[in-house]
């Protein structure tokens, strides 16, 4: 996976251009609430590299359970209510081995209303997860459908990305992907865990199977654990392998700085949490980025290192074309 075009999302609102890395995320951390600059907690120092941040993106039918995975990768919890989602956005920060790293999540509808904001998902993601349902045998079909559709999406956007007027040979990228065969508390399946993973075995090595009870809270940690590892990330970002801490909207940054630090005997972390004293932050009322930062972003991403001359219309989705698309709807 190319990770020198990832992106800063948190920055784009500001002036709408292709984050550039450092200095624009800097100005808008450090405008948002946080200790005075030069205190031992500054926000200065939670600014991530572009090489650090990631989007992972939730993927399946409606009704599957993506928002309740989100819910308890994020917080815990689990709600028994449906409320459809149309897109939700989150995001979290960490500090691990004193790196800042960011972690977007785009949790979708499933009912795909905008096909080109779908596509759109699938180009400016980085790690997916695609939940199904166990008891439901088209939720798995659509869940295969998908993981088709984002390689080749990635595949077509790779290969027709403008190299000097060459076009560039397809390759097969190897993208994270989690399948997650949610609901397993359920008594009725009409999935197996042996043919989901049987279709996992017969794909590249970024992709793997998980069944989960968002429920029961039934390997949820580690469907992010798996995604983290095949996505060679560290492992520290899955849930339980970090300290988690708080943040209120207003309060001082929350991540602590580096280095050593003083728990609490009560706290009763894992050898791992302890050796690396990793600590994440679920930013509170973040803002999804723009749709249009996300097609420059997306420009980045597909167009090759070094290609200077790319021209923004030869992009596989021209912010005119997505916007018409979605006016179409
Ligand atoms: N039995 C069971 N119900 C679940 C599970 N996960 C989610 N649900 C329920 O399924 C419904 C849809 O969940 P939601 O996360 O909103 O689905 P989404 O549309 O894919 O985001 C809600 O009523 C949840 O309470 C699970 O693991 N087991
Ligand atoms: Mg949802």
């Amino acid at each position: 996976m190319d990770l020198t075009a990832c992106t800063n999302w948190f920055c784009a609102k500001k002036n709408e251009k292709v984050p550039n890395a450092t200095t624009d995320c800097q100005t808008v951390v450090t405008s948002g609430p946080g200790p005075s600059p030069g205190s031992s907690n500054s926000c200065d120092d939670v600014i991530p590299p572009q090489k650090n941040c990631f989007r992972l993106v939730m993927l399946g039918s409606a009704r599957v359970g993506k928002t309740c995975l989100v819910s308890r990768f994020l917080g815990g919890k689990f709600h028994e209510s449906y409320t459809p989602t149309i897109e939700d956005f989150h995001r979290k920060l960490y500090r691990i081995r004193g790196e800042i790293y960011q972690l977007d999540i785009l949790d979708t509808s499933g009912n795909h209303p905008f096909p080109a904001m779908r596509r759109l998902s699938f180009l400016t993601g980085d790690l997916f997860v695609i939940v199904f349902s166990m008891d439901s045998r088209e939720t798995f079909e659509e869940a295969i459908r998908l993981r088709e559709q984002i390689l080749e999406t990635k595949i077509n956007a790779g290969a027709s990305s403008n190299s000097g007027g060459l076009t560039r040979k397809k390759t097969l990228p190897r993208v994270p992907m989690i399948l997650a065969g949610n609901k397993c508390d359920k008594e009725m399946k009409t999935v197996t865990a042996e043919e989901a993973q049987l279709y996992c075995d017969t794909q590249d090595s970024g992709c793997a199977f998980v069944e989960t009870s968002a429920k029961k809270n039934v390997k949820v940690d580690e469907v992010f654990y798996q995604l983290f590892v095949v996505a060679n990330l560290p492992q520290e970002m899955a849930p339980n392998h970090h300290k988690r801490v708080s943040a209120n909207f207003g309060a001082p940054c929350p991540l602590p700085p580096s280095g050593p630090s003083h728990h609490s005997k009560k706290y009763t972390l894992s050898v791992k949490r302890r050796l690396s004293d990793a600590c994440g932050v679920v930013t509170p009322n973040v803002r999804r980025p723009s749709i249009r930062t996300d097609l420059m972003i997306m420009r980045t991403k597909t167009c090759s290192v070094g290609d200077t001359n790319s021209n923004p219309s030869n992009s596989p989705l021209s912010w005119r074309r997505i916007e018409s698309n979605c006016s179409m709807q």
